[in-house]
């Protein structure tokens, strides 16, 4: 079969998926789509976040290798939370955000900047490999964490 044939076979099938799937994306409303996007940094964040804790609790040996890569993916994270909650997200179901964060957008902000520097320290922190210091720097960063989660995150 010649190669223009097998174009013209498959080109359609490609097309038509490619249009299905704008089309699934385009249904779903710009708020909504925030809220799955910060769901997923959020995933992320605690997949990268967990290995940290386990060593810092000393669950784990510490490894400073892994610790630093933990805490340099997290500090790279954390800033893309800024543009994850934009006002058409007010009020999308199937979040755990209280309303309360958008009466407090200040103070919610002000808390992310928190989880921003937090992170941020940690990770230069952790680059040097002391685990005294990686270790308080975690608890730092965790502590912004639990600030917002306690006032502006839904109880599991
Ligand atoms: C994690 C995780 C959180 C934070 C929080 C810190 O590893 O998934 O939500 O740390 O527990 O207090």
């Amino acid at each position: 079969m010649s190669l223009i044939r097998v174009v013209r076979l498959v080109a359609p099938v490609v097309l038509g998926s490619l249009v299905l799937a704008t089309s699934a994306h385009a249904q779903q409303s710009k708020g909504e789509a925030a809220v799955e996007y910060r769901k997923s940094v959020y995933e992320v964040m605690a997949w990268n976040f967990g290995p940290m804790g386990a060593m810092a609790q000393g669950k784990v040996p510490y490894n400073a290798a892994e610790f630093a890569k933990r805490a340099e993916r997290v500090a790279f994270i954390a800033p893309l939370l800024t543009e994850a909650f934009p006002p058409e997200s007010q009020g999308v179901k199937r979040t755990d955000l209280k309303p309360e964060a958008w009466s407090n957008r200040a103070d919610f902000d002000a808390k992310l900047k928190d989880l921003i520097d937090r992170t941020a320290a940690l990770a230069a922190t952790a680059k040097a490999g002391d685990f005294e210091k990686s270790k308080a720097a975690f608890f730092d960063a965790a502590n912004t964490c639990k600030a917002c989660h306690d006032k502006y995150k839904v109880k599991d």
